[in-house]
């Protein structure tokens, strides 16, 4: 494929229907965002104002964008690979509120059946969620593995694997970028940046500010950096090689442009960040400018807009109280899983 680095700006109006936009799927982009956002805000209440879980959790609020763009591209057989922060992917795919929320208890009724907790919230392989690791940058050349059997299968799927900035530093990414690459497999390499890695500035590290992006030169791949604050940005950015993904001539890597409006973890209040930097990226929150821009294109009535609030909040809060029912697995069943 052609070597391109190009940025990618969002859909206009005018070009909906170029890229198979239909009201119904940006009312949808509108809702996975909402849910997300409603869920992980339950998510930090329940854990830093009920006490009720524990462990950690690292939340997907200001990232929301990301997922609904990539929601609006996959189809059935696509498969996603996950990380530490993918709450946000999890409700993407359709897993139930309800056996995240037990998950997230370590009740038996959980996706992973309790085991898995906060951080293997995105496995869900009916759904298309194959995997989701905690070790940052291994989760990449996994996916090149899962990405070469489509390949080999003719499936005309792709994968797509996510992964933070931080992750561009490690040894996996630039070896499964390389492979990736040299066996040219339909695999989406998308780099969420929200601008920090735990506790630091990924760009303070370098002093530069492209750093993220040049990690991923060299590789003969096309590079395409999004708004990840705009679920049309980032749904454009797929769209835009489609076409040689599924025809199996190689990958491509998306940086989408975000900020993590959290902590690191529930328990981080982030000190660490600069005054005012929180406050700027507010002003970008990717659920009230893309909410207030389809209620200007009167794609959704201000009206429908609050009662979708309402009735997520209500949807996130019937399905914790349905969760809290379940139990964890008793001795006996935990030995059934070894
Ligand atoms: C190999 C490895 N090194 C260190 C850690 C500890 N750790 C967990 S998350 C994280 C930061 C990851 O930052 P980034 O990739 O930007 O993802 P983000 O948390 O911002 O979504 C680190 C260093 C880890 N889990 N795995
Ligand atoms: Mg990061």
């Amino acid at each position: 494929m052609k070597i391109d680095l190009n940025f990618i700006d969002t859909i206009l109006i005018g070009e909906y229907e170029k890229f198979s936009l239909t009201k119904a799927k940006l009312k949808e982009m509108l809702e996975t965002m909402i849910i997300i956002r409603a869920f992980e805000e339950k998510v930090e209440a329940l854990f830093l104002k009920e006490g009720i879980l524990m462990g950690p959790s690292h939340l997907y609020i200001g990232m929301e964008a990301i997922a609904a763009g990539v929601r609006a591209f996959i189809r059935k057989g696509d498969l996603i690979i996950s990380h530490h922060r993918g709450h946000g992917h999890a409700i993407m795919i359709g897993t139930e509120l309800e056996r995240l929320f037990a998950e997230l208890l370590g009740f038996k009724e959980g996706n992973m059946k309790g085991v898995g907790g906060s951080m293997h919230l995105p496995i869900d392989p009916e759904r298309g969620g194959l995997y989701a690791s905690a070790i940052v940058g291994s989760q990449i050349p996994i996916a090149v593995g899962v990405a070469y059997a489509q390949k080999l299968r003719k499936t005309g799927n792709i994968t797509i694997v996510f992964f933070g900035d931080g992750a561009v530093n490690t040894g996996a990414f630039a070896e499964g970028v390389v492979m990736s690459a040299f066996l040219k497999v339909p695999l989406v390499l998308l780099c969420e940046n929200n601008v920090y890695a735990e506790f630091t500035k990924t760009a303070d590290l370098f002093e530069d500010d492209s750093v993220v992006l040049q990690r991923f030169i060299g590789y003969g791949i096309p590079i395409l950096v999004v708004n990840g604050n705009d679920p049309l940005s980032v749904y454009k950015g797929l769209k835009t090689y489609e076409e040689e993904l599924r025809s199996g001539k190689g990958p491509i890597a998306i940086v989408a442009m975000t900020y993590r409006l959290k902590g690191h973890g529930v328990y981080d209040k982030s000190p660490y960040k600069p005054l005012g930097e929180e406050d700027l990226w507010r002003s970008r929150d990717p659920i009230i400018t893309f909410s207030n821009r389809l209620i200007n294109e009167g794609v959704v009535m201000a009206g429908e807009y609050e009662e979708m609030l309402k009735n997520t909040k209500r949807k996130i809060d019937e399905a914790f109280e349905r969760a809290k029912r379940g139990s964890p697995m008793n001795i006996e069943e935990l030995y059934s899983l070894v």
